[in-house]
Protein backbone atom coordinates (compact mmCIF):
# COMPACT_ATOMS: atom_id res chain seq x y z
CA UNK A 1 0.00 0.00 0.00
CA UNK A 2 1.36 3.34 0.17
CA UNK A 3 1.70 4.19 4.13
CA UNK A 4 5.14 4.85 3.40
CA UNK A 5 4.25 7.76 1.65
CA UNK A 6 2.84 9.22 5.10
CA UNK A 7 5.98 9.99 6.45
CA UNK A 8 7.83 11.80 2.78
CA UNK A 9 4.72 13.50 3.00
CA UNK A 10 4.95 14.67 6.23
CA UNK A 11 8.80 15.57 5.38
CA UNK A 12 7.70 17.66 1.96
CA UNK A 13 4.58 19.04 3.99
CA UNK A 14 7.59 20.90 6.47
CA UNK A 15 9.79 21.71 3.92
CA UNK A 16 7.57 23.77 2.26
CA UNK A 17 8.91 27.12 1.50
CA UNK A 18 6.54 30.35 0.86
CA UNK A 19 6.51 31.66 -2.67
CA UNK A 20 7.70 35.26 -2.94
CA UNK A 21 4.79 37.61 -3.15
CA UNK A 22 6.32 39.64 -6.24
CA UNK A 23 7.28 36.77 -8.57
CA UNK A 24 4.41 34.32 -7.66
CA UNK A 25 2.15 35.08 -10.71
CA UNK A 26 4.55 37.08 -12.24
CA UNK A 27 4.54 34.94 -15.45
CA UNK A 28 1.25 33.67 -15.30
CA UNK A 29 -0.38 32.40 -18.60
CA UNK A 30 3.86 33.05 -20.82
CA UNK A 31 4.87 30.77 -22.60
CA UNK A 32 7.33 28.86 -20.82
CA UNK A 33 10.80 27.96 -23.05
CA UNK A 34 13.29 25.67 -21.22
CA UNK A 35 17.16 25.04 -22.95
CA UNK A 36 19.38 22.24 -21.31
CA UNK A 37 22.91 23.21 -22.28
CA UNK A 38 24.46 20.09 -23.32
CA UNK A 39 27.45 19.64 -20.41
CA UNK A 40 28.19 23.30 -19.62
CA UNK A 41 29.83 24.14 -16.34
CA UNK A 42 29.12 27.34 -14.72
CA UNK A 43 33.10 27.79 -14.88
CA UNK A 44 33.14 29.03 -18.30
CA UNK A 45 30.67 32.33 -17.14
CA UNK A 46 32.23 35.82 -17.42
CA UNK A 47 35.79 33.75 -18.17
CA UNK A 48 38.57 34.56 -21.08
CA UNK A 49 40.68 32.05 -23.06
CA UNK A 50 43.75 34.05 -24.44
CA UNK A 51 41.96 36.59 -24.14
CA UNK A 52 38.89 36.38 -25.70
CA UNK A 53 35.76 35.67 -23.94
CA UNK A 54 33.89 31.87 -23.66
CA UNK A 55 30.03 32.87 -23.62
CA UNK A 56 30.07 36.46 -24.48
CA UNK A 57 26.18 36.16 -25.20
CA UNK A 58 25.48 34.31 -21.69
CA UNK A 59 28.02 37.05 -19.87
CA UNK A 60 25.39 39.89 -21.63
CA UNK A 61 22.07 37.88 -21.04
CA UNK A 62 23.02 37.19 -17.50
CA UNK A 63 22.87 40.71 -16.85
CA UNK A 64 19.18 40.77 -18.09
CA UNK A 65 17.81 37.97 -16.07
CA UNK A 66 18.15 36.01 -13.21
CA UNK A 67 21.43 34.57 -12.58
CA UNK A 68 22.30 31.62 -10.15
CA UNK A 69 25.99 31.34 -9.34
CA UNK A 70 25.42 28.57 -7.20
CA UNK A 71 23.26 26.54 -9.01
CA UNK A 72 24.29 22.68 -9.18
CA UNK A 73 23.65 20.14 -11.19
CA UNK A 74 22.75 16.40 -9.72
CA UNK A 75 22.53 13.71 -11.87
CA UNK A 76 23.81 10.49 -11.96
CA UNK A 77 24.64 7.65 -14.42
CA UNK A 78 21.66 8.84 -16.99
CA UNK A 79 23.68 12.26 -17.23
CA UNK A 80 21.21 14.74 -19.73
CA UNK A 81 18.02 12.29 -18.55
CA UNK A 82 18.63 12.47 -14.97
CA UNK A 83 18.76 16.18 -15.50
CA UNK A 84 15.76 15.91 -17.47
CA UNK A 85 14.11 13.83 -14.20
CA UNK A 86 15.28 16.50 -12.05
CA UNK A 87 13.11 19.36 -13.81
CA UNK A 88 10.38 17.88 -14.36
CA UNK A 89 9.77 15.91 -10.79
CA UNK A 90 11.72 17.51 -8.64
CA UNK A 91 12.89 13.68 -7.00
CA UNK A 92 16.62 13.04 -7.52
CA UNK A 93 17.48 10.81 -9.92
CA UNK A 94 18.76 7.20 -8.95
CA UNK A 95 22.12 6.45 -7.88
CA UNK A 96 22.57 3.56 -10.21
CA UNK A 97 20.91 3.32 -13.45
CA UNK A 98 18.79 5.63 -15.18
CA UNK A 99 15.72 6.28 -14.03
CA UNK A 100 13.88 7.26 -17.62
CA UNK A 101 14.91 3.58 -18.48
CA UNK A 102 14.47 1.76 -15.17
CA UNK A 103 11.21 3.37 -14.20
CA UNK A 104 9.79 5.05 -17.14
CA UNK A 105 6.06 3.21 -16.61
CA UNK A 106 5.53 4.59 -12.71
CA UNK A 107 2.96 7.23 -12.26
CA UNK A 108 4.45 10.90 -11.80
CA UNK A 109 3.33 14.93 -11.92
CA UNK A 110 5.22 16.04 -13.79
CA UNK A 111 5.61 19.68 -15.42
CA UNK A 112 4.41 18.91 -18.62
CA UNK A 113 1.25 17.10 -16.91
CA UNK A 114 0.51 20.13 -14.60
CA UNK A 115 1.29 22.70 -17.69
CA UNK A 116 -0.83 20.60 -19.70
CA UNK A 117 -3.96 20.52 -17.51
CA UNK A 118 -3.39 24.15 -16.98
CA UNK A 119 -3.98 24.52 -21.11
CA UNK A 120 -0.37 24.59 -21.96
CA UNK A 121 0.56 22.71 -25.26
CA UNK A 122 3.66 20.75 -24.24
CA UNK A 123 6.85 19.41 -26.32
CA UNK A 124 10.60 18.60 -26.35
CA UNK A 125 12.70 19.58 -29.28
CA UNK A 126 15.72 17.47 -29.87
CA UNK A 127 17.24 15.97 -32.94
CA UNK A 128 18.37 12.85 -31.48
CA UNK A 129 16.76 9.45 -32.11
CA UNK A 130 13.32 9.43 -29.80
CA UNK A 131 14.38 6.25 -28.35
CA UNK A 132 17.84 7.25 -26.80
CA UNK A 133 17.18 7.64 -22.82
CA UNK A 134 14.34 5.91 -23.71
CA UNK A 135 12.96 9.16 -23.65
CA UNK A 136 9.52 8.43 -25.67
CA UNK A 137 8.93 6.28 -23.33
CA UNK A 138 9.32 8.18 -20.38
CA UNK A 139 7.93 12.00 -21.92
CA UNK A 140 4.84 9.77 -22.15
CA UNK A 141 4.91 9.05 -18.12
CA UNK A 142 5.85 12.62 -17.73
CA UNK A 143 2.64 14.28 -19.99
CA UNK A 144 4.31 15.46 -22.88
CA UNK A 145 2.28 15.97 -25.65
CA UNK A 146 4.92 16.29 -28.27
CA UNK A 147 8.44 15.82 -29.35
CA UNK A 148 9.37 17.19 -32.11
CA UNK A 149 12.60 14.15 -32.76
CA UNK A 150 15.34 13.91 -35.39
CA UNK A 151 12.67 12.98 -38.01
CA UNK A 152 10.93 16.47 -37.62
CA UNK A 153 14.65 18.08 -38.40
CA UNK A 154 16.21 17.76 -41.62
CA UNK A 155 19.45 16.42 -40.51
CA UNK A 156 22.57 16.80 -43.36
CA UNK A 157 26.19 15.55 -43.16
CA UNK A 158 26.66 19.37 -43.61
CA UNK A 159 24.58 20.00 -40.49
CA UNK A 160 26.11 17.83 -38.53
CA UNK A 161 29.09 16.92 -36.49
CA UNK A 162 29.92 14.90 -33.35
CA UNK A 163 27.20 13.28 -32.14
CA UNK A 164 24.16 14.46 -34.52
CA UNK A 165 22.80 18.24 -35.79
CA UNK A 166 24.37 21.08 -34.96
CA UNK A 167 23.41 23.62 -32.25
CA UNK A 168 22.61 26.33 -34.81
CA UNK A 169 21.01 24.43 -37.01
CA UNK A 170 18.94 22.92 -34.41
CA UNK A 171 17.47 26.08 -32.85
CA UNK A 172 17.05 27.53 -36.75
CA UNK A 173 14.78 24.44 -37.66
CA UNK A 174 13.10 24.49 -34.22
CA UNK A 175 11.66 27.89 -34.56
CA UNK A 176 9.26 26.75 -37.13
CA UNK A 177 7.88 24.58 -35.30
CA UNK A 178 7.84 26.63 -32.12
CA UNK A 179 5.98 29.56 -34.03
CA UNK A 180 3.28 26.75 -35.21
CA UNK A 181 3.10 25.66 -31.68
CA UNK A 182 -0.56 26.64 -29.90
CA UNK A 183 -0.29 28.88 -26.77
CA UNK A 184 0.80 28.96 -23.97
CA UNK A 185 3.47 26.29 -24.64
CA UNK A 186 6.15 24.68 -22.67
CA UNK A 187 8.63 23.51 -24.98
CA UNK A 188 11.93 22.15 -23.63
CA UNK A 189 14.94 22.30 -25.98
CA UNK A 190 18.06 20.03 -25.71
CA UNK A 191 21.50 21.03 -27.22
CA UNK A 192 23.90 18.67 -28.48
CA UNK A 193 27.32 20.04 -29.76
CA UNK A 194 28.92 20.76 -26.43
CA UNK A 195 29.14 16.88 -26.14
CA UNK A 196 32.30 14.72 -25.09
CA UNK A 197 34.68 14.51 -27.59
CA UNK A 198 33.56 17.95 -28.33
CA UNK A 199 34.59 17.56 -31.92
CA UNK A 200 33.92 20.87 -33.85
CA UNK A 201 35.19 21.91 -37.69
CA UNK A 202 37.37 24.44 -38.03
CA UNK A 203 35.31 26.78 -39.39
CA UNK A 204 33.33 26.76 -36.11
CA UNK A 205 35.20 27.38 -34.10
CA UNK A 206 35.68 31.50 -32.99
CA UNK A 207 37.56 30.74 -29.87
CA UNK A 208 41.11 29.41 -29.49
CA UNK A 209 41.39 25.96 -27.74
CA UNK A 210 43.30 25.14 -24.68
CA UNK A 211 46.78 24.20 -24.88
CA UNK A 212 47.30 21.11 -22.04
CA UNK A 213 47.86 17.68 -21.59
CA UNK A 214 44.01 17.08 -21.96
CA UNK A 215 42.95 17.12 -25.57
CA UNK A 216 39.58 16.51 -23.99
CA UNK A 217 39.76 19.91 -22.12
CA UNK A 218 41.63 21.68 -25.41
CA UNK A 219 38.13 21.03 -27.49
CA UNK A 220 35.59 22.27 -24.43
CA UNK A 221 35.88 26.11 -24.96
CA UNK A 222 34.93 26.31 -28.85
CA UNK A 223 32.72 23.94 -28.75
CA UNK A 224 30.99 26.24 -25.41
CA UNK A 225 31.54 28.94 -27.74
CA UNK A 226 29.16 27.55 -30.07
CA UNK A 227 26.66 27.04 -28.00
CA UNK A 228 26.42 30.24 -26.54
CA UNK A 229 26.07 32.04 -30.75
CA UNK A 230 23.37 29.08 -31.13
CA UNK A 231 21.72 30.53 -28.47
CA UNK A 232 22.29 33.71 -29.51
CA UNK A 233 21.24 33.80 -32.98
CA UNK A 234 17.60 31.53 -31.19
CA UNK A 235 17.29 34.77 -28.29
CA UNK A 236 17.31 37.38 -31.46
CA UNK A 237 15.05 35.17 -33.55
CA UNK A 238 12.65 35.59 -30.84
CA UNK A 239 12.77 38.22 -30.60
CA UNK A 240 11.66 38.92 -34.02
CA UNK A 241 8.77 36.52 -33.87
CA UNK A 242 7.91 38.59 -30.97
CA UNK A 243 7.76 34.86 -28.65
CA UNK A 244 10.60 36.93 -26.10
CA UNK A 245 8.35 39.47 -24.54
CA UNK A 246 5.48 36.59 -24.35
CA UNK A 247 8.23 33.65 -22.61
CA UNK A 248 10.09 33.12 -19.38
CA UNK A 249 13.60 31.94 -20.85
CA UNK A 250 15.17 29.31 -18.63
CA UNK A 251 19.02 28.15 -19.64
CA UNK A 252 20.46 25.84 -17.48
CA UNK A 253 23.55 23.26 -17.58
CA UNK A 254 23.02 19.66 -17.82
CA UNK A 255 25.48 18.41 -16.11
CA UNK A 256 29.49 18.30 -16.05
CA UNK A 257 31.44 17.97 -19.86
CA UNK A 258 34.98 17.50 -17.86
CA UNK A 259 35.23 14.89 -15.81
CA UNK A 260 37.51 14.31 -12.56
CA UNK A 261 40.18 12.14 -15.42
CA UNK A 262 41.29 15.88 -16.23
CA UNK A 263 41.81 17.45 -12.88
CA UNK A 264 45.75 18.06 -13.71
CA UNK A 265 44.53 20.28 -17.22
CA UNK A 266 41.73 21.80 -15.42
CA UNK A 267 43.62 22.89 -12.62
CA UNK A 268 46.39 24.32 -15.09
CA UNK A 269 43.51 26.42 -16.60
CA UNK A 270 42.05 27.54 -13.34
CA UNK A 271 45.37 28.40 -11.48
CA UNK A 272 44.66 26.35 -8.59
CA UNK A 273 45.13 22.72 -7.90
CA UNK A 274 41.51 20.47 -8.04
CA UNK A 275 41.31 18.85 -4.39
CA UNK A 276 37.54 16.88 -3.62
CA UNK A 277 36.49 20.21 -2.44
CA UNK A 278 37.28 22.38 -5.75
CA UNK A 279 35.74 19.09 -7.58
CA UNK A 280 32.45 19.33 -5.75
CA UNK A 281 32.40 22.96 -6.98
CA UNK A 282 32.96 22.42 -10.09
CA UNK A 283 29.68 20.80 -10.40
CA UNK A 284 27.90 23.78 -10.69
CA UNK A 285 26.22 24.48 -13.71
CA UNK A 286 24.35 28.08 -15.03
CA UNK A 287 21.12 28.64 -14.47
CA UNK A 288 19.14 32.09 -15.94
CA UNK A 289 15.82 32.68 -15.77
CA UNK A 290 14.85 35.45 -17.96
CA UNK A 291 11.42 36.66 -17.00
CA UNK A 292 9.69 39.15 -19.49
CA UNK A 293 9.72 42.91 -17.83
CA UNK A 294 12.01 41.91 -14.69
CA UNK A 295 15.31 43.41 -14.66
CA UNK A 296 18.21 41.21 -14.05
CA UNK A 297 19.89 40.14 -10.89
CA UNK A 298 22.29 37.44 -9.71
CA UNK A 299 21.44 35.69 -6.93
CA UNK A 300 24.06 33.41 -4.72
CA UNK A 301 21.55 31.00 -2.81
CA UNK A 302 22.77 27.20 -2.85
CA UNK A 303 20.55 25.38 -4.97
CA UNK A 304 19.80 22.88 -8.12
CA UNK A 305 18.41 21.09 -10.39
CA UNK A 306 15.78 19.89 -7.95
CA UNK A 307 14.40 23.44 -7.16
CA UNK A 308 13.57 24.25 -10.84
CA UNK A 309 9.93 22.59 -10.47
CA UNK A 310 8.44 24.52 -8.19
CA UNK A 311 10.57 27.98 -8.91
CA UNK A 312 9.22 27.66 -11.97
CA UNK A 313 5.70 26.73 -11.54
CA UNK A 314 5.35 29.11 -9.33
CA UNK A 315 6.68 32.35 -11.59
CA UNK A 316 3.64 30.62 -13.62
CA UNK A 317 1.21 31.54 -10.64
CA UNK A 318 0.79 27.57 -10.20
CA UNK A 319 0.66 26.52 -6.45
CA UNK A 320 2.56 23.42 -5.46
CA UNK A 321 2.12 22.91 -1.96
CA UNK A 322 0.21 19.35 -2.02
CA UNK A 323 2.85 18.22 -4.54
CA UNK A 324 5.34 15.77 -3.42
CA UNK A 325 8.72 17.49 -4.31
CA UNK A 326 12.16 18.04 -3.08
CA UNK A 327 13.09 21.07 -4.23
CA UNK A 328 11.64 24.89 -3.17
CA UNK A 329 11.14 28.12 -5.22
CA UNK A 330 14.58 29.84 -5.89
CA UNK A 331 12.59 33.01 -5.19
CA UNK A 332 10.87 32.32 -1.80
CA UNK A 333 12.75 34.17 1.00
CA UNK A 334 12.97 30.98 3.11
CA UNK A 335 14.56 29.11 0.94
CA UNK A 336 17.66 27.56 2.62
CA UNK A 337 21.13 27.32 1.45
CA UNK A 338 21.43 23.89 0.84
CA UNK A 339 22.13 21.28 -2.02
CA UNK A 340 22.53 17.61 -1.98
CA UNK A 341 24.61 16.15 -4.92
CA UNK A 342 23.31 12.43 -6.04
CA UNK A 343 26.47 10.72 -4.58
CA UNK A 344 25.70 11.94 -1.05
CA UNK A 345 27.61 15.16 -1.16
CA UNK A 346 26.08 18.17 0.01
CA UNK A 347 26.56 22.21 -0.17
CA UNK A 348 25.49 24.70 2.25
CA UNK A 349 25.89 28.44 2.91
CA UNK A 350 29.56 27.25 4.64
CA UNK A 351 30.14 23.95 3.70
CA UNK A 352 30.90 21.33 1.08
CA UNK A 353 30.92 17.99 2.15
CA UNK A 354 32.35 15.22 -0.26
CA UNK A 355 33.52 11.90 0.08
CA UNK A 356 33.28 11.92 4.37
CA UNK A 357 35.22 15.11 4.71
CA UNK A 358 33.75 18.54 5.60
CA UNK A 359 35.38 21.73 3.97
CA UNK A 360 35.10 25.09 4.91
CA UNK A 361 33.37 27.01 2.15
CA UNK A 362 35.52 30.29 2.03
CA UNK A 363 38.57 29.02 2.06
CA UNK A 364 38.33 25.40 0.88
CA UNK A 365 39.98 24.12 4.21
CA UNK A 366 39.27 20.51 5.74
CA UNK A 367 37.16 21.19 8.82
CA UNK A 368 35.67 19.23 11.91
CA UNK A 369 32.90 16.83 10.59
CA UNK A 370 30.87 18.20 13.37
CA UNK A 371 30.63 21.64 11.27
CA UNK A 372 28.90 19.79 8.80
CA UNK A 373 26.90 17.16 10.87
CA UNK A 374 23.39 19.26 11.41
CA UNK A 375 23.15 18.59 7.04
CA UNK A 376 24.14 15.00 6.90
CA UNK A 377 21.22 13.75 8.15
CA UNK A 378 18.78 15.61 5.99
CA UNK A 379 20.76 14.32 3.04
CA UNK A 380 20.75 11.16 3.48
CA UNK A 381 17.02 11.43 4.54
CA UNK A 382 16.22 13.43 1.12
CA UNK A 383 17.86 10.85 -1.23
CA UNK A 384 16.62 7.96 0.61
CA UNK A 385 12.73 9.34 0.55
CA UNK A 386 13.06 10.13 -2.97
CA UNK A 387 14.36 6.43 -3.65
CA UNK A 388 11.56 5.19 -2.04
CA UNK A 389 9.09 7.10 -4.31
CA UNK A 390 10.99 5.64 -7.28
CA UNK A 391 11.22 2.28 -6.18
CA UNK A 392 7.70 1.78 -4.65
CA UNK A 393 6.12 4.04 -7.72
CA UNK A 394 4.69 5.63 -4.76
CA UNK A 395 2.97 8.06 -6.48
CA UNK A 396 0.57 5.94 -7.65
CA UNK A 397 -1.15 6.03 -4.39
CA UNK A 398 -1.10 9.99 -3.94
CA UNK A 399 -3.80 11.27 -5.52
CA UNK A 400 -4.99 14.93 -4.47
CA UNK A 401 -6.13 15.75 -7.63
CA UNK A 402 -7.79 13.88 -9.72
CA UNK A 403 -7.15 15.48 -13.02
CA UNK A 404 -4.16 14.18 -13.00
CA UNK A 405 -4.66 11.11 -13.59
CA UNK A 406 -2.50 8.98 -16.13
CA UNK A 407 -4.89 7.01 -18.04
CA UNK A 408 -6.10 10.68 -19.49
CA UNK A 409 -2.39 11.84 -20.34
CA UNK A 410 -2.57 11.97 -23.87
CA UNK A 411 -0.41 9.60 -25.93
CA UNK A 412 3.22 11.42 -26.99
CA UNK A 413 3.44 12.29 -30.42
CA UNK A 414 5.86 11.74 -32.70
CA UNK A 415 6.57 11.42 -36.60
C1 LIG B 1 21.59 12.55 -26.20
C2 LIG B 1 21.97 13.74 -25.43
C3 LIG B 1 23.27 13.50 -24.68
O1 LIG B 1 20.34 12.61 -26.80
O2 LIG B 1 20.97 14.20 -24.63
O3 LIG B 1 23.09 12.69 -23.60
P1 LIG B 1 24.20 12.53 -22.46
O4 LIG B 1 25.26 11.60 -22.98
O5 LIG B 1 24.77 13.86 -22.15
O6 LIG B 1 23.45 11.95 -21.32
MN1 LIG C 1 24.13 15.72 -21.49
Amino acid sequence: DGSELADIENYVRANYKTPNDELFGAAKGKNLIVVSMESTQNFVINQRINGQEITPFLNKFIKESYYFDNFYHQTGQGKTSDSEFLLENSLYPLGRGAVFFTHSQNEYKALPEILGGQGYFTSVLHANNKSFWNRDIMYKSLGYQRFYDINDFNVTEENSVNWGMKDKDFFDQSLQHLTEMPQPFYAKFITLTNHFPFTLAEEDRSIDEFTSDSKTLNRYFPTVRYTDEALEHFINDLKEKGLYEDSVIVIYGDHYGISENHNAAMGEFLGKEITPFESTQLQRVPLIVHVPGQEGKTISKVSGQIDLKPTLLHLLGVDTKDNIEFGADLFSDEKMDFTVLRDGSFITKDYVYTRDTCYEKTTGEQVEDVACEPYLEKAKQELEYSDKIIYGDLLRFYDNDTSNDKKKSPAVITK
